[in-house]
């Protein structure tokens, strides 16, 4: 059975788009795999956090995923700074990427922006460590959006470069298991951008924990055009927002964004937002209502974090004892 490993930065409260594009794979894939899922708090510091917005985030993620479905009695939920096979199992990955790869990353490009010299170093290996995450528990499927199938890539060319350097088939090659609709959910100010939850605009994105009137609010101001919707998805092409609205409308009634523009052909955006913002308030009240209900309490939170930290080291280890001795290097104890 193919283990299933991803992971989620408590770089902010989640949006639409984690959960479209991530979150709710992973909890179909609970049924029939065993799974990781793990909050990256090494990777959210890549960029700078505020230490007590940092430890809330990691709370309110954990919280957040759990209310989508996700079942920590059953799977392993935890937050990686917990493990520290991830940090020591990243640091060889250092030594086996090139920096030739890591330049070509498009994530670094875009979150460093202008001005790169002043980018954390961090930021630059983010892949690395990401590789380190998925390659610690030999996980073979890693459910994520379709901004990181480049970093899955380069998962992939780590693993195979560390099996032929030291000789001997160790680490698994990787599958991403990335969404067909809202693989890529957009910005609702800008829909060439992906909608993210550290973007300064908070109405440039639904977060899950938003109620109905702000859910209604967001998607009524949502930038679009004058232009009805039309009947075929190619006359979509030019117009990225109207396109990101129906994909979104498409992901969350499990059907078909060609579906969608059968039902609403014709209509203009005064029709279809409320359709779709009810859509949207529908899925996220239950969610919501209960991560507010696992935020009561952070004793709780913690423990649960903490016990499958345990867990997830327990396979972890034995993982990195013997990538270390692939390597050379002198066993601890
Ligand atoms: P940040 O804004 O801090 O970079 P993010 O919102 O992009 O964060 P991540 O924590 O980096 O989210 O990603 C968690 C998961 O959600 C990943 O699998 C990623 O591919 C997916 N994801 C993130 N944003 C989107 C989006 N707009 N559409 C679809 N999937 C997304
Ligand atoms: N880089 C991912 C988050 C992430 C991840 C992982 C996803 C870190 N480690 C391991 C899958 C598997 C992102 O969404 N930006």
């Amino acid at each position: 059975m193919a283990r299933v490993f991803s992971g989620i930065q408590p770089s902010g409260v989640p949006t639409l788009g984690n959960y479209l594009g991530a979150i709710r794979n992973w909890v179909a894939l609970q049924d029939a795999h065993d799974c990781l899922f793990c909050v990256v708090d090494l990777h959210a510091i890549t960029v700078w956090q505020d230490p007590s917005g940092l430890r809330q985030a990691t709370r309110e993620m954990a919280a957040s995923v759990m209310a989508c479905g996700i079942d920590p009695a059953r799977h392993i939920l935890f937050h990686q700074s917990a493990v520290p096979a991830h940090a020591e199992l990243a640091w060889i990955f250092n030594c086996v990427a090139r920096l030739g790869w890591l330049n070509r990353m498009t994530q670094f490009k875009d979150k460093s922006g202008k001005d790169r010299e002043a980018a954390s170093a961090g930021l630059y290996v983010y892949p690395n460590l990401m590789a380190a995450d998925i390659l610690a528990y030999h996980a073979t499927l890693v459910p994520v959006g379709d901004d990181q199938r480049q970093h899955i890539e380069l998962a992939n060319d780590i693993a195979q470069k560390f099996n032929h350097d030291y000789g001997r088939e160790f680490f698994p090659l990787i599958e991403a298991a990335i969404p067909v609709t809202s693989a890529r959910v957009m910005s609702l100010r800008d829909g060439t951008r992906k909608m993210s939850k550290s973007d300064p605009s908070d109405q440039s994105r639904i977060n899950l924990t938003d109620d109905t009137d702000s859910i209604v609010q967001k998607i009524r101001k949502a930038k679009t055009d004058p232009a009805p919707l039309p009947e075929t998805l190619a006359e979509l092409e030019a117009r990225p927002e109207a396109r990101n609205l129906v994909g979104i409308y498409a992901a969350l009634t499990e059907a078909t964004p060609e579906d969608v523009l059968r039902r609403f052909a014709g209509q203009g955006f005064g029709q279809f937002k409320p359709a779709l913002a009810e859509c949207v308030a529908e899925t996220l009240r239950p969610i919501r209502a209960e991560t507010l209900r696992l935020m009561a309490d952070t004793t709780a939170l913690d423990a649960g974090l903490r016990a499958g930290a345990a867990r997830a080291a327990a396979i972890a280890e034995p993982i990195l004892r013997e990538t270390q001795a692939l390597v050379g290097l002198l066993p601890a104890r």
